[in-house]
């Protein structure tokens, strides 16, 4: 009986070790080298190759180890198993706090005068009037960064796929509710998954219903906004600036022209990362309820994609 953590590029010891303290009994391998591909029964997986989870005939259960699942749903061999996701605390504070230190570097203008110092200008400037927020996704990240932004004084609207009553938040739901919800906005955060319904979503009619002077945060994928869209509202209009966080390709490649672009922020892809301390423990739950029959933590809906 053994573990298979399927997570390419990355240093595994960590988590090998701290899922074999909590299942001793229990053999945690790192893919590729599997001393048995049939004595698999469950997978921790991120951005596998399509295919590797086929030649694991026992395998009972994947446990994604991030919260989107969309690299995972999208082999087309996938076997027809639970898929279950990350939901952390702490992961949902690292969330808020990469999102609630970006909106202030907008406010205080950091931005304006990065430029500025790049020509040695002296230009001094009050900070941005933002007051409003709007979240798309009220999902476990969105609903909480929903929260925060109203606890720190903002006015929150927010965006889901069905109807929420949500304290503090004024909420619209469905395709035909997007532009309403973003209509008033000063700052707009992108927290949806990509799915079929939402992949290029974010397109030419939703960037031209945002607010003059608008900023757009994406920290959810790259392939939720339509970038020549994106491009085109930063230099006609409406969108003041953008920070990127994900892209349709990471690492988004060097010569890429998202790079040089004045009024766009990028980040390599680190608003929050799964932290290996805190997820061992739901990861190890998982392995445990899969062995026994038991419906996972924090499943994922395959036919709705996240
Ligand atoms: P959840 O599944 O908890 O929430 C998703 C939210 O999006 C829900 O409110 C859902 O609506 C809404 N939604 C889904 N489809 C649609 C649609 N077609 N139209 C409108 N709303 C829709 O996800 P999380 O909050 O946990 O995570 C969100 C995403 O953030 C992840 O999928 C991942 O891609 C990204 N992420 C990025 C990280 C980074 O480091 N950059 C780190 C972690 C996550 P409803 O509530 O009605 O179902
Ligand atoms: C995630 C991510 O989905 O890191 O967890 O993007």
């Amino acid at each position: 009986m053994s573990i298979a953590l399927i997570i390419p590029d990355r240093k595994l010891d960590d988590l090998q070790q701290r899922l074999q303290q909590a299942l001793p009994d229990t053999a945690i391998e790192i893919w590729p080298e599997l001393e048995d591909p049939a004595a698999v029964e469950f997978a921790v997986v991120w951005k596998q190759p399509h295919g590797c989870l086929n030649g694991l005939v026992n395998l009972e259960a994947i446990q994604c180890f991030g919260a989107g699942v969309d690299s995972i749903l999208s082999d087309p061999t996938l076997p027809d198993l639970p898929v279950s996701r990350i939901v952390d605390p702490a992961l949902t504070d690292a969330m808020v706090g990469y999102l609630d230190g970006i909106v202030n570097y907008y406010r205080l203008q950091l931005d304006v005068f990065s430029r500025q110092q790049q020509q040695s200008v002296w230009r001094p400037k009050s900070p941005r009037k933002l007051s409003s927020v709007t979240v798309l996704g009220l999902g476990e990240l969105g609903g909480a960064v929903a929260e925060h932004f109203h606890k720190a004084g903002y006015q929150v609207a927010g965006w889901a796929r069905s109807g929420k009553h949500l304290q503090n938040v004024q909420c619209y739901a469905g395709d035909a509710q997007l532009q309403q919800a973003v209509a008033a906005a000063d700052v707009v955060i992108c927290l949806l998954p990509l799915t079929p319904a939402t992949e290029n979503r974010l397109n030419q009619d939703f960037f031209q219903a945002l607010k003059p002077g608008a900023i757009f945060i994406n920290v959810a994928r790259g392939a939720i906004v339509d970038e020549t869209a994106l491009l085109a509202a930063l230099e006609q209009g409406p969108l003041a600036a953008a920070c990127l966080d994900v892209f349709r390709r990471e690492p988004l490649p060097g010569n890429d022209p998202l790079w040089q672009h004045p009024a766009i922020l990028i980040t390599p892809h680190v608003s929050a990362v799964t932290n290996v301390s805190t997820v061992v423990s739901q990861i190890a739950d998982n392995y445990r309820r899969a062995q026994q029959g038991r419906p996972l933590l924090n499943p994922v809906d395959r036919l709705r994609g996240y």
